[in-house]
This record gives structure tokens, C-alpha cells and sequence, in this order.
């Protein structure tokens, strides 16, 4: 027996997804499509934030129907999670639906009992699992699923993670677009964005990270791949911007370095963004090389600027390290953006919007706030259940009796407000045009060109959210 036609689903849309969001493709389904290769007659690989007839839910659905006799589905965020299942309870019945994704491994249970159409869950990574499924595997034997059986819920064993060099890339060709940039949902120039897993897990474990701990509590220990296998990776991409989307893609100094040179060597022209540790401003001739690479930015871990959080958080570094390193990062031509976390156990209001004072204070160019989140098997999890007066909701949010989730919110607007004054807006364009170069003279005209519509999105999702009025007060006037 084989399947003739298998879909793989990114079911999310594009009028919903963020600006970020919209920028790189779904790797995780990507990776799994892939594995398929060769086990099915025919495969297809829709993203619906791409766009196109399919976005339409009765097209989709009429194209499942005649065409497709196994769909699979990535289900990877907490958003639009009840349109995603009103989509999987329409889909005919004969034919199977199989979900994974980080969040469908989170919510096994309550997946199968919103979505009677389901018959099987895919928990974590879905390579080889997807394999056995396309093969008629009997669903006892195969590892890392969940299936029905009568009224219960089965839960197989975990898959044991399998070698990263052995994990088969995405296959490109399979894609129905590009990935174009686009700010606020409006496409601005014709930069293309793609992302490149050059390794999977992470050497550290910082107490708050569920980053290499999946969601069934299994760490994925460290592995990279070679740097050859990466940069023949990148070397086949058309795209110009590359995310390499790894945890900590600086983790061992010496093969990065080994990747810059072969990008170096070979000639390759893009423009690269990493995720990585501080520790990187160690390492300046690691930070020269990725410069004449064509690194552009890099999404930097800081978390918070107080040295009692950045303890309870087993973060490894404190504030004066943290200072150091911006003192030596700040010499290269990169765009930094800092991740902090707010909402602390313990942490007071000022000491949150200290936040915004200390970024500008050590030089990043951007931040990215996050409140406190506490995952079903996060190290945390037991000292906010322990600590008076604090609380999780079932998604994870951390919250006080001081500090409730909308005093939060507000809280997390605040810091926002105070770093992202006009005067921002203009350094960052500044040093995207004049130090990283980020962009080219004739993207930026385009991007000045877009600008009017850009303003107007913005303008018009602020009211929408009824918060116009608001945000103008905060970024013009004051923020209080
Ligand atoms: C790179 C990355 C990003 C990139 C985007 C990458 C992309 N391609 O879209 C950027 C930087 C933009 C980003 C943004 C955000 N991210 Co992010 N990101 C990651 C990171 C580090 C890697 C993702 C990745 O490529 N994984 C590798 C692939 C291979 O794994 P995977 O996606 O899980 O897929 C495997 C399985 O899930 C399964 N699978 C997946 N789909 C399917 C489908 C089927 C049918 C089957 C069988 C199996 C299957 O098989 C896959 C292959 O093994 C992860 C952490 C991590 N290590 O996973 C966080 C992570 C995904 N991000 C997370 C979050 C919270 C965010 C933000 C919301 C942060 C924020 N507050 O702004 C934003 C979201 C943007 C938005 N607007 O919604 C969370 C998601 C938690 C959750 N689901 O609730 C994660 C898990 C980190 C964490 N633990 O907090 N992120
Ligand atoms: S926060 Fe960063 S460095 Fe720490 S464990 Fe997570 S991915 Fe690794």
C-alpha cells in the first residue's frame, strides 16, 4: 500500500500573521515534507501565509477532497489555534489527518478532543516518525505518535532523537513562493528571506529556556552539523537573507569560524542573521570574519539587567559581563537585537522598566521583550509554584497578585514606549543604511516608497485595537 498524494499543511493565514512571522518559512514542516520524499507519489507543500487560491478555506478544503488522500498538518503556535481546528474538523473524513508541531505535542489531549478528524499526533521531532506512518507502520509500533483507540487516547513511547547529519534538508522546490520582506504585512522590496537549522539543541541550560527541551520534557543535547553540509546548505538558497535559525549558532567558536571562511572562500554573497549567546564578544576574530561573511544582525540573549534575576535564571553572566561584551560588540558593523524577559518572580515594576534604560544604555540597537513564561517542564516551574503569591496560566504565563497579566501587559508597553522614541526609528534606519548596510540604495528607496502605506497599517491596527490614541500619547508626547 502507499499514499498517492500527501499535503503538508502550514495552515496558518497571512492576514493574521505578524511581520516577523511572515518572514521565514515553517522549517519544522519543511524538514518533515522532506523526509517524505520518495514514500508518497506525490507531494505538496502548501504555507497559507503565501497567499494564493488556498488561503480561501473552501478551496483548500474542495482541493483535500478531490485530490489528496493524506493531509499532514504543522501545528506550532498558540495563535489561531480555533481556526485551525474548525479547518481540521471539515476536512472529509477518509481521509487521515496527522498534526505535529511544537504545539500539537503540547496539546495531545486537547487536540483529539476539539478534533474529532485527527487520528494521529506526531509529538516532537517528525523526521522518521512521518516515515513510519507513510510505510503502514502499525500504530503500536510507532514511536513518538498518539493515536485513538476506541474512546482513549494512546501515547507511544518518545522517539529517541535521531543524528542531525542524518536529518535529510529542506527541499526548496517544493515551496508555491517566496518569502518576501514585508513590514506589517506589506510587501516592501524584493528581498527574499530563508532559514537554515545548522544545528539542533544547545550546550547551556539556562533555568527559564525551553528552547532544546521539547515539549515532552526530552533535551535535546547539542549537535551541529559540519560546516561543508551548512554552507553547501546556503550555497543553493536564492534567497538574500538567511536566518540560521539554531539556538546558538556561535556555540562552538571554532566551526562558525569554519563556516564564515567557506562562506568567504566560496564567494557567497548574503546577508545573514544568528540567535546566539553574548559569549560571541569573546571571540573578536570569530566577530571579523562573521562580519566579512555578511553577518548583518545577530538576536542576542541578555534577559535582564539585574544580577539577582540573571542568578534565578542560571543565565551564566551578569550585568558588568553584559556591559563588557557591548562595550566590544559595539565596534562591529551589526545590528543588535536584545531578548529580555519581564515579569520576573520577585522582580518589582522599576526593576522591569529599568529595561529600557539599560538597552539604550549598553547599545542595542533593538529589543524584543518577553513576559515570563513557565512551560510544563520548564526548571522554574517549581520555584513559582513555591513562591507565595504567584501564579501560571495554562499557557504558560507567569503572573502575581501584584502583577497581573494586564498589569503586565501595560507594564510591557511601557518599556516599549521609553525605548522606541522617534529618535530610535532614526538610528535604527541610520545604522541600517550607513553601518550594517543592511539593505541596499535601491531597497531603501523602495522601503521609502512604502513608508505612507506602512504608517497607514500601523495606524490602522492601533485603532483597531483601540489603542491609538494611546500609543501616539506615549511615543510623541509622554509615557507614563
Ligand atoms: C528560529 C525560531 C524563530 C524564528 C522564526 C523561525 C521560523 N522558521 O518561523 C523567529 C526569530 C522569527 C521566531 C519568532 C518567534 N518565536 Co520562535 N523559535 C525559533 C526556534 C529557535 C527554532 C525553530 C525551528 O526552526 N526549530 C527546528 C524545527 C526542525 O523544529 P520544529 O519547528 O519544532 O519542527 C519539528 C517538530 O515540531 C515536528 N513537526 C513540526 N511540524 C510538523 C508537522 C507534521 C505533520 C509532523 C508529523 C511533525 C511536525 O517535526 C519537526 C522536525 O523535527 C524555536 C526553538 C526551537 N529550538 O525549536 C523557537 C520557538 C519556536 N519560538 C517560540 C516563540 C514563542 C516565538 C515568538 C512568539 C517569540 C515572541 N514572543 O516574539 C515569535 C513568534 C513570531 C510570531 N509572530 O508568532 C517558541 C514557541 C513556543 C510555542 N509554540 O508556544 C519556541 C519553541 C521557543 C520557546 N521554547 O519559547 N522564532
Ligand atoms: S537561553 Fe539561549 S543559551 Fe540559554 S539554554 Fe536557551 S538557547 Fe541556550
Amino acid at each position: 500500500m502507499r499514499y498517492h498524494h500527501a499535503l503538508f499543511l502550514n495552515p496558518y493565514i497571512e492576514e493574521n500573521a505578524t511581520s516577523t512571522m511572515m518572514l521565514f518559512p515553517p522549517t519544522g514542516l519543511e524538514y518533515v515534507a522532506a523526509s517524505a520524499k520518495g514514500l508518497v507519489d506525490k507531494i505538496t507543500l502548501l504555507d497559507l501565509r503565501l497567499g494564493g487560491e488556498f488561503a480561501d478555506p473552501e478551496k483548500l478544503l474542495g482541493f483535500i477532497d478531490q485530490h489528496v488522500d493524506i493531509v499532514c498538518v504543522s501545528v506550532g503556535w498558540d495563535r489561531q489555534f480555533e481556526e485551525i481546528c474548525r479547518l481540521l474538523n471539515r476536512i472529509p473524513k477518509r481521509i487521515p489527518v496527522i498534526v505535529g508541531g511544537y504545539k500539537a505535542t503540547e496539546k495531545v489531549e486537547e487536540l483529539f478532543s476539539r478534533c474529532p478528524h485527527i487520528n494521529m499526533i506526531v509529538r516532537g521531532e517528525g523526521e522518521e516518525t512521518i516515515k513510519d506512518i507513510l510505510r503502514f507502520k502499525p500504530m503500536k509500533e510507532i514511536l513518538g505518535i498518539s493515536y485513538r483507540q476506541g474512546n482513549q487516547v494512546v501515547h507511544n513511547a518518545n522517539r529517541p532523537f535521531s543524528p542531525v547529519e542524518s536529518i535529510v534538508c529542506p527541499d526548496r522546490s517544493l515551496r508555491t513562493g517566496k518569502y518576501a520582506f514585508s513590514l506589517n504585512g506589506i510587501k516592501v522590496a524584493n528581498l527574499t528571506f530563508d532559514a537554515v537549522l545548522s544545528s539542533r539543541g544547545c550546550p547551556f541550560n539556562c533555568k527559564f529556556c525551553t528552547f532544546s527541551l521539547n515539549p515532552l520534557g526530552q533535551k535535546r543535547n547539542y549537535e551541529a552539523r559540519s560546516a561543508k553540509s551548512v554552507v553547501d546548505e546556503i550555497q543553493m538558497l536564492e534567497a538574500q537573507v538567511i536566518l540560521l535559525s539554531d539556538d546558538n549558532f556561535f556555540a562552538i567558536p571554532q566551526r562558525a569560524e569554519d563556516i564564515c571562511d567557506l562562506i568567504i572562500k566560496r564567494k557567497i554573497k548574503k546577508r545573514f542573521v544568528a540567535q546566539t549567546r553574548l559569549d560571541i564578544a569573546k571571540h573578536p576574530r570569530l566577530l571579523e570574519k562573521a562580519v566579512q561573511a555578511g553577518f548583518k544582525a545577530l538576536l542576542i540573549g541578555i534577559e535582564s539587567p539585574h544580577d539577582w534575576i540573571l542568578a534565578q535564571l542560571d543565565k551564566g553572566f551578569d550585568q558588568k559581563t553584559i556591559r563588557r561584551s557591548f562595550a566590544v560588540l559595539s565596534r562591529y558593523p551589526i545590528f543588535y537585537n536584545g531578548y529580555f524577559i519581564y515579569g520576573n518572580i520577585g522582580e518589582t515594576e522599576e526593576e522591569m522598566l529599568y529595561i529600557a534604560q539599560f538597552a539604550k544604555e549598553i547599545g542595542v540597537d533593538v529589543i524584543a521583550c518577553n513576559k515570563l513564561r513557565i512551560e510544563k517542564f520548564s526548571p522554574l516551574k517549581e520555584l513559582a509554584e513555591k513562591t507565595q503569591g504567584y501564579h501560571v496560566t495554562d499557557k504558560g504565563e507567569l503572573y502575581s497578585d501584584m502583577y497581573s497579566h494586564a498589569a503586565l501587559k501595560k507594564i510591557g508597553r511601557k518599556i516599549k514606549f521609553s525605548f522606541y522614541t522617534p529618535g530610535r526609528y532614526i538610528r535604527i534606519l541610520w545604522k541600517n543604511i550607513f553601518i550594517t548596510k543592511f539593505f541596499t540604495f535601491k531597497e531603501i528607496l523602495l522601503v521609502l516608497l512604502a513608508s505612507p502605506r506602512i504608517i497607514w497599517s500601523v495606524i490602522l491596527k492601533e485603532r483597531r485595537r483601540g489603542r491609538l490614541k494611546d500609543s501616539l500619547r506615549r511615543t510623541f508626547i509622554r509615557n507614563d
